[in-house]
């Protein structure tokens, strides 16, 4: 990368501090009316900078990388999850990749834990009634919902956000049951009183409430296929807080109309924005709109991150949170 400041588009309004940072840095060029890019206007970005910071909604597929120019040295992902990126294209073009991984992982296993929270006990539900003044007084057999204390939690993915979750959910009395590629360290999991699973078939068969955690990769897409859903008791809960992609969308709507699944609660979709039309008709399911790691100290620690990733890359070391297309 040249000796001046290096030129970095950045794909969306960041936080002011962040902005600010950049500007002081880099030579930064900033989205201040943050209207996403269109894929010209991405294409033009890949041609012209020597590092793009893009987000989880800037697709940069192997199409838009492989028309990248030669300036083009770093994608410094304003996100954890990277499967908006083409990494192999990437790799291929000597194009190095950083994420901001670690300073999500508190707020997304809060979202997590309120939606785990939300769905089997109706909060959503209850909350409407009254904002639509339909309150007409308590009564012993009404919005009764499912009991958390004693219930298993089947969490796919046991990173790091997938390990947070699982201390919030045995606080609140949950047994701790995982299925991950390989079984977490021991004491982690003496501490979390956790049971490993390598089948996730076998697993599902037997939660009462399934947290997907995992990253969306070529193998974790549909994950949970119509096939897995059908294994889920019907009396299961399911939580997404990780990526749309990774649930057989129209399948799980399929089950939770016909209640095949108790309930859902889901911060990610299969084509965001987009929400199946099947799901907005739903009473047993609770819809965030990606929102997980959305706090203002969160959102100013990412950019950090992105900061810490382009500076130390821009000054000829390894960046700390480089992204290897072998990870995933
Ligand atoms: C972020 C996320 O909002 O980091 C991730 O992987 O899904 C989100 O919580 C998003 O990535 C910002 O680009």
């Amino acid at each position: 990368m040249p000796n001046k400041k290096p030129l970095v588009i950045v794909t969306r309004r960041l936080p002011d501090a962040i902005e600010t940072r950049m500007r002081e840095l880099f030579d930064a060029r900033l989205n201040v009316d943050d209207v996403a890019m269109t894929r010209d206007q991405l294409i033009d970005a890949v041609q012209r900078a020597d590092v793009i910071v893009p987000t989880v909604t800037d697709r940069l597929d192997a199409r838009i990388l492989s028309r990248a120019g030669e300036r083009l040295r770093l994608i410094a992902n304003f996100g954890a999850g990277v499967d908006n990126i083409d990494l192999e294209t990437a790799r291929a073009r000597g194009i190095t990749v950083t994420n901001t991984p670690g300073v999500l992982t508190e707020d997304t296993a809060d979202i997590t834990m309120a939606l785990i929270l939300a769905v089997p006990r109706r909060i959503v539900e209850g909350s409407s009634i009254i904002s639509r003044g339909e309150f007409k007084g308590w009564s012993p057999t009404w919005m009764l919902g499912q009991r958390l204390t004693g219930k298993r939690l089947g969490i796919i993915g046991m990173g790091r956000i997938g390990q947070a979750v699982a201390r919030r959910a045995k606080a609140f009395g949950l047994q701790i049951h995982y299925h991950n590629r390989k079984a977490i360290a021991k004491p982690i999991e003496e501490e979390l009183e956790a049971t490993y699973w390598d089948s996730l078939d076998q697993m599902l068969a037997r939660m009462d409430i399934v947290s997907v955690n995992c990253p969306h990769t070529p193998a974790t897409y549909h994950l949970l296929s119509a096939r897995r859903l059908k294994l889920m008791k019907p009396s299961a809960f399911i939580v997404n807080t990780a990526r749309g992609e990774v649930i057989d969308e129209n399948a799980l709507a399929r089950m939770l109309e016909a209640n095949e699944i108790a309930g859902a609660g889901l911060d990610v979709f299969e084509h965001e924005p987009a929400v199946n039309p099947k799901l907005l008709k739903l009473r047993n399911v609770v819809l965030l709109p990606h929102m997980g790691s959305a706090t203002l100290e969160g959102r100013i620690d990412m950019g950090e991150k992105v900061i810490i990733n382009i500076k130390t890359f821009a000054d000829g070391h390894k960046p700390p949170d480089r992204v290897l297309a072998a990870m995933l």
